[in-house]
């Protein structure tokens, strides 16, 4: 099988999809690539707050009817610390903004659905694959799909395939540059059909450790547990998750919280990782392929969409506009709202989890940085402007 296009998106997690439904918007012919089944891409949870700048986007494209039936608008959340919940004001703090409650499988999913209704082409369980020309005139991919020996010529390439993926290695060392924190805590993760323990999240400062309390409905709850970066999740039965789960909350919330079988149960390790440049030649970065953030801030799935906005305009001058202004600029542009989240992202994950080789002083520390933050408007605003999402138009 042979094919010709202007860009081959490789990847079909929210960065590939989100890219492809703006460019079939825009009429660029581009094709999608995706190592797994959509039943496995669905398969994974992940991400659970939208930023109102993700929303938009999907308002823009006409795929947010279920979000807004379904999604739950937030307009703040608690910070639980010394056994004490204070609510931090999302709506007040930045004069009237929000986040929605929508899990990334289901943003995925709306966005399947569209990429099947319109029948562009997609190409999923593709083995083998290899890319060549990101510095020729034109790239050639290569792979092995149902079997078959698959061919595809691009004019450039968005490499969305993740953390683990090909794309990103393809940039000569030379030229890469990489920045890397790995955390020595992960976060332990169950999905279950319970009433969650609050109407809105609970994010969980504890001597034991780092909790949140999330959900994906009103009759589904997602939570979370620090525990140590090689911890075996055979480990944790649901008894003792919810019993650590419960010890770690306030006395009413430990009282109230609904407890259930696990639907699902994942350990997802902790790092803050930056590549840099998103370009190089005919390839463009996009979502973790180039970027890592610990899930504190819930930025992963927010930055990834925003890189997507700034590729598909670039991508809509270039091949609409015949200018590559925006494209020239892409990897700058991206890289300074990037930086911005990895800053957040880690000074959060700093702020609320225990630290192996921490003593007392560092716990009594956060405590006197969250007595302060709760108590000073400046301090809360800047928490808040930063959770709801900076502003795309920072250049
Ligand atoms: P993704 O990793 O989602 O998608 C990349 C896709 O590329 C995958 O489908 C993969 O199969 C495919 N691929 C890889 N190699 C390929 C190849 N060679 N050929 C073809 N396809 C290939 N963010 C939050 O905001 N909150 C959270 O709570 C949160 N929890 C997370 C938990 C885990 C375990 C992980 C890994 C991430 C979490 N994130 C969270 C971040 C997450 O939501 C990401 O930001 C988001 O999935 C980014 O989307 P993509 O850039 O599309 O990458
Ligand atoms: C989630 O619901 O999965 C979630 C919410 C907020 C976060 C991280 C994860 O900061």
């Amino acid at each position: 099988m042979h094919q010709r296009v202007q860009v081959a998106i490789i990847g079909a997690g929210p960065s590939g999809l989100l890219l492809g439904a703006l460019l079939d918007r825009a009429g660029i012919d581009h094709v999608l690539i995706e190592r797994q089944s959509p039943e496995y891409v669905l398969s994974r949870i992940r991400a659970g707050v939208l930023e109102q700048g993700t929303v938009d986007v999907l308002d823009q494209l006409g795929l947010s009817i279920r979000l807004h039936r379904e999604g739950l608008v937030h307009h703040g959340f608690d910070l639980l610390f010394e056994g004490k919940r204070h609510r931090i004001d999302l709506q007040a703090l930045t004069r009237g903004k929000q986040v929605v409650v929508y899990g990334q499988t289901e943003v995925t999913k709306d966005l399947m659905d569209d990429r099947a209704s319109k029948g562009l082409s997609s190409y999923y369980e593709v083995e083998g694959l290899s890319i060549q020309g990101l510095d020729a005139d034109q790239v050639e991919i290569n792979a092995i799909y149902q079997g078959a020996p698959l061919r595809i010529h691009a004019d450039l390439v968005a490499g969305c395939d993740g953390f683990h993926g090909l794309c990103r290695k393809l940039i000569p060392e030379s030229v890469l540059r990489t920045y890397e924190k790995v955390y020595p805590f992960g976060w332990l993760g169950v999905l279950a059909d319970v009433k969650p323990v609050s109407d809105e999240l609970i994010y969980v400062n504890s001597p034991k450790g780092f909790a949140l309390c999330s959900m994906r409905s009103t009759t589904r709850s997602r939570y979370y547990l620090q525990v140590p970066a090689n911890e075996d999740i055979t480990a944790w039965s649901d008894d003792r998750f919810w019993s650590v789960l419960s010890d770690r909350l306030d006395p009413q919330a430990a009282k109230e919280l609904m407890t259930g079988p696990s639907i699902e149960k994942s350990i997802a390790p902790l790092r803050s990782f930056v590549a840099e440049p998103m370009r190089w030649g005919r390839l463009l970065l996009a979502g973790d392929a180039a970027h890592i953030v610990p899930p504190t801030g819930a930025k992963g799935l927010n930055l990834a969409v925003s890189d997507v906005r700034y590729l598909a305009e670039a991508l809509t001058a270039w091949f609409k506009d015949h200018h590559d202004k925006h494209l020239d600029r892409y990897s700058q542009r991206c890289l300074k709202r990037v930086w911005r989240a990895e800053r957040f992202s880690w000074w959060f994950t700093s702020l609320m989890h225990r630290f192996a080789d921490d003593a007392d002083f560092e716990q009594k520390i956060q405590e006197a940085e969250l007595d302060y933050l709760v108590r000073s408007q400046a301090a809360s605003s800047a928490l808040a402007e930063n959770y709801v999402g900076l502003p795309m138009e920072w250049s």
